[in-house]
């Protein structure tokens, strides 16, 4: 047998595809005694994308347990979020505050 041959013959465990998938950050939002609760669902509605009702819902969680959960997102678009968001608040003087999570 040649050595050509021989390498030939090792088996080779079969290999499975498992595409990688980014790690995932959760975006979160943090209650506070003054920013209104109009502007944190208006917020919630304009960087995460969700509906009046589904922005209200996540405004009264973060109101009533301190910390809710706006969307989850690969490490680049939660930061970019967030810091809309800080940017935002800042602008408008609230002292809401967002910060992101490994998921
Ligand atoms: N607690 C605020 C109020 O009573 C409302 C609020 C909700 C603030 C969510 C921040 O992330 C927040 N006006």
């Amino acid at each position: 047998m040649t050595k050509e041959s021989h390498a030939n013959d090792i088996a080779l465990k079969p290999q499975v595809a498992r595409p990688k998938l980014p790690p995932m950050f959760k975006v979160l939002l943090l209650n506070d005694d003054y920013t209104p609760m109009e502007f944190v669902v208006e917020v919630i509605e304009r960087f995460f994308n969700k509906s009046r009702e589904q922005a209200t819902q996540i405004m009264l969680k973060v109101h009533t347990e301190g910390v809710g959960v706006c969307g989850i997102y690969p490490q680049d678009i939660a930061e970019t979020k967030m810091n809309q968001v800080l940017n935002h608040a800042n602008a408008s003087q609230h002292p809401l505050q967002c910060t992101i999570e490994i998921a």
